[in-house]
């Protein structure tokens, strides 16, 4: 593999297109992919120039757009960084953000990052570094960031984990619990074939939003999410988009739109199940035969249990969906085949495992899980990729390394864990450790981006004595550390790239060399594996062509034993991709269904084998959070809510439709959506008309947790008291290292609360949150977020102080 500037030789190009040198024969296509597509770079003169999508994606996304931007950023790190205040020993206890950095050379950081990671190994202990690293990294499989992170910690001797994604954590603790799988949420689900062949009616709660689609992690070469919306539609499938804003469905589905207030689907369930019971149309049989629990949930429906009734008129006060409009959805999903879905969103909120259970229930209750192209799955709007026709064939990966200290956290307690070392939290029946963090060390991941009440996470963040983060930008994240490495780009490497819900492998052509200092993460950890006597471990002796042809070849082993023909690595790489033979057309898979032919053969990974509409274990636990059968209880921030009388909007954070979360923020695709460089806060109309607020205008977003400001844009698809920002802007405080500063760009999460969805779950709960907003009439503050942090050039004199 070569790194090419310009004026590629043939091999470069090998079998790949070549038809693309411009006239001046210095540019040249380099395959490549992305979480946000496959795509060729086209580089000229050593820079990434422009990007075409790949030819065979039949609906590339214009995320690849911003590429070029971002790859040559201003805010790119060019080379190693240490906080002045960490090499004057200001470091626990000491507020991070605020102080500049000062440059450091590689060899020198990579010996100040042994001496720490060995003495705290020596003198506290592996569970002291906090490596859980949680973030989407890059596309590639070799070169993904927290993988090699996890990897270096791991054999070394082990560090604390994080358990599960912010995407899902609630379900994912829940379902096995109900249904004995997580497939359901995230693995291979009943797909649009057999819902299309199947279904006459979707009920989507939070709807299938486009945007979402965009993406798949670890890349796509199809980007087919909307076309099965299309042929599911086409084939005479009806959708419901239960979703507080009408803009989660594209409007050619022609979907029915039910408003429902947020955090209340699930007294709009139990309201449907009321229905079903007074008229009878529960599924008896299926309920007995597949089922455990269903007399106790039964009776807290009918209020046998706790003395209120769920009917819908109960239910129409909480969710603001008429009675008989609750009812009407009743007699349909009862009255013709219906597939039940729900984003995953509505999990990330305050007892965010609830809406899931009780919808698992209604498919009980319907006696669809298991009927071709019926019951229920959740994320068909959440990702592309989801219910995918496909065959199950290995994906290319790195080999997990094992944490021989085994310890953990629930991904999103990162700041209870920080606030209370040696102290434990419940979770899912255990009690969990909390170590004492002396080092946080991030890679791949944006803990200023994804996790909620920033302020306070500022805070409990002080206390660690040493954040290391790898990064190619200088994200809040690297501006929140003491030692910064900077990381290529995946444009600046040769890997591979591969998802489990996608049948495209697509090799990673270095585009372009490092930009500035920047080094693979993978070489800055080998070199600290040197300071600490474990290089050829970390290694294993290969360098980046030795372990992809290495990877490639196990892969390519592990589709040989399922009888699948893949080419050889130089082919592959030369044809800058491989695609797994289509499943044929009218080929459709329906999961449980063997279970729902007979239950006794094909039983659930559950205790009883069956769907727990009660599960013991869950009650055992003993949570009033999250009792043992699916339940109603209000969010501790809704509109229903005592505070609504002070910050009367409920705020919903979504995925951004120009972005991947914080990635690709300082690129034109987000820039263009902006108003005057502020993240576009969604409001009503009439919502702005009681403020006197104009579209366009400039306001500031705020609770008792915090403030941001953002660009007010009208949107009347919204339920009136709902608002709406994309997450994703990078974390600007007026005052860096100052808890509770106004942030200038607008990140949703100084406003989102840090609380779990219970103690079943401990998902993050970012979507119960109530704000209020105003006009800012202030002078703008400058936007930094996409320029370099304050940087000290060469500090005489200044000897680094290891403690
Ligand atoms: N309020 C609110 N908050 C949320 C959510 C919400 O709905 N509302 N959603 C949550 C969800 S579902 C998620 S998944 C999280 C997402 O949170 P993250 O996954 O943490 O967000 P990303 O911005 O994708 O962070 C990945 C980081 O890795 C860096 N990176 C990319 N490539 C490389 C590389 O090769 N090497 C290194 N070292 N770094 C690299 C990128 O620059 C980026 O900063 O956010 C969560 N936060
Ligand atoms: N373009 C783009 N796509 C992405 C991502 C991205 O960053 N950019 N991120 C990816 C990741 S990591 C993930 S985890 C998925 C997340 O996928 P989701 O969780 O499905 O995405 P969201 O946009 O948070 O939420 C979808 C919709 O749910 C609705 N909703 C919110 N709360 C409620 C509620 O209480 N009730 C009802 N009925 N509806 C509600 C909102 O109107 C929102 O538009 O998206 C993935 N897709
Ligand atoms: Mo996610």
């Amino acid at each position: 593999m070569t790194e090419l500037v310009s004026g590629a030789s043939d091999s470069d190009l090998g079998a790949y297109p070549t038809g693309t040198s411009d006239r001046s024969g210095h540019q040249t296509l380099k395959p490549h992919a992305a979480h946000w597509g496959a795509f060729d770079a086209v580089v000229r003169d050593g820079r990434v120039v422009g990007v075409r999508p790949f030819a065979r994606d039949p609906f590339p996304g214009s995320l690849i757009d911003a590429v070029p931007d971002v790859v040559h950023a201003a805010c790119r790190v060019d080379r190693a960084y240490v906080r002045r205040g960490w090499l004057e020993g200001k470091r626990a206890g000491h507020l991070r953000g605020g102080d500049p950095f000062v440059p450091v050379p590689a060899d020198r950081v990579v010996r100040l990052i042994a001496e720490q990671v060995a003495r705290v190994r020596a003198e506290v202990g592996h569970e002291a570094i906090f490596g859980g690293s949680y973030g989407w990294s890059s596309a590639g499989r070799f070169h993904h960031a927290r993988s090699q992170l996890h990897r270096f910690l791991g054999l070394g001797g082990g560090f604390t984990a994080q358990l599960n994604a912010y995407s899902y954590a609630a379900g994912q603790a829940l379902m096995p619990h109900v249904l004995g799988t997580t497939e359901v949420l995230l693995g291979r689900v009943t797909d649009w074939n057999a819902i299309g062949q199947h279904a006459k009616l979707m009920l989507c709660l939070g709807g299938l939003p486009l945007k979402n689609g965009l993406v798949t992690s670890g890349g796509a070469g199809a980007t087919e999410y909307t076309q099965h919306f299309r042929r599911a539609a086409e084939a005479g499938v009806r959708f419901l988009n239960v979703s507080p804003y009408r803009a989660d469905m594209p409007d050619w589905l022609n979907a029915e739109w039910v408003p429902i207030r947020p955090g209340t689907d699930t007294a709009l369930l139990l309201a449907i199940a009321h229905w079903m019971v007074a008229e009878g149309r529960e599924d008896h049989a299926f309920l007995a035969s597949h089922c455990v629990g269903w007399d106790k949930l039964r009776a807290y429906v009918m209020g046998e249990s706790d003395g209120l009734a769920k009917t819908p008129a109960w239910a129409a006060d909480i969710t603001g969906i008429a009675a008989d409009r609750i009812i009407a959805i009743a007699r349909a999903i009862t009255a013709q085949p219906t597939m039940l879905t729900s984003t995953w969103s509505l999990q990330r909120a305050d007892y965010g495992e609830q809406p899931w259970w009780m919808l698992t229930a209604i498919a009980a209750m319907l006696g669809t899980i298991g009927k071709p192209g019926l019951g229920v799955g959740f994320g068909y709007g959440s990702v592309n990729g989801m219910g995918n026709p496909r065959r199950d064939y290995p994906s290319f990966s790195m080999p997990a390394t094992r944490n021989p200290v085994g310890r953990y956290i629930p991904v999103a307690r990162i700041t209870e864990m920080l606030e209370n070392p040696g102290g434990s939290l419940s979770y899912n029946g255990r009690e969990v450790p909390l170590p004492d963090t002396r080092i946080i060390w991030w890679s791949g991941g944006n803990p200023f981006h994804h996790h909620q009440d920033l302020n306070r996470l500022l805070r409990a963040w002080a206390r660690a004595e040493t954040m290391i983060v790898q990064e190619p930008w200088w994200t809040a994240a690297a501006r929140h550390a003491d030692i910064v490495l900077p990381a290529t780009t995946t444009l600046e490497r040769n890997d591979i790239a591969s998802s489990g819900r996608d049948r495209f492998l697509r090799a990673m052509h270095q585009a372009i060399a490092p930009v500035g200092q920047a080094r693979n993460d993978h070489d800055w950890l080998a070199d600290i594996a040197e300071e600490l006597g474990y290089r050829d471990r970390f290694t294993e002796q290969r360098d980046e062509d030795a372990w992809l042809r290495h990877l490639f070849e196990r892969w390519r082993q592990a589709c040989a034993r399922q009888g699948v023909e893949t080419p050889d690595f130089d082919s592959f790489w030369a044809q800058g991709y491989w695609e797994a033979p289509p499943p044929p057309p009218e080929e459709a898979y329906t999961q449980f269904a063997e279970f729902h032919a007979d239950p006794a053969e094909h039983p659930l990974d559950t205790p009883s084998g069956k769907v727990e509409l009660f599960s013991a274990t869950v009650a055992g636990f003993g949570y009033d959070d999250a009792p043992g059968h699916p339940v109603w209880i209000p969010q501790r921030e809704w509109l229903g809510a005592e505070p609504a009388k002070r910050f009367p909007l409920h705020l919903l954070s979504f995925q951004p439709a120009t972005r991947l979360h914080g990635q690709l923020d300082p690129g034109r695709v987000a820039a263009a959506d902006k108003i005057a460089g502020r993240e576009p806060l969604l409001m009503h109309p009439e919502d702005a008309a009681a403020r006197g607020l104009r579209d366009g205008e400039i306001l500031k977003v705020f609770n008792d947790r915090g403030a941001c400001l953002a660009g007010l844009r009208f949107d009347d698809r919204l339920l009136r008291g709902v608002v709406m920002m994309a997450t994703g802007a990078w974390f600007d405080p007026l005052q860096p290292g100052m808890p509770g500063s106004l942030c200038v760009h607008g990140n949703c999460n100084v406003l989102t609360a840090d609380i779990g969805t219970s103690r079943l779950g401990q998902g993050p709960s970012a979507q119960s949150c109530l704000v209020e907003v105003e006009r800012f009439s202030e002078a703008l503050p400058l936007v930094r977020a996409h320029r370099p942090p304050p940087i000290l050039e060469i500090l005489e004199g200044l000897e680094p102080n290891p403690r």
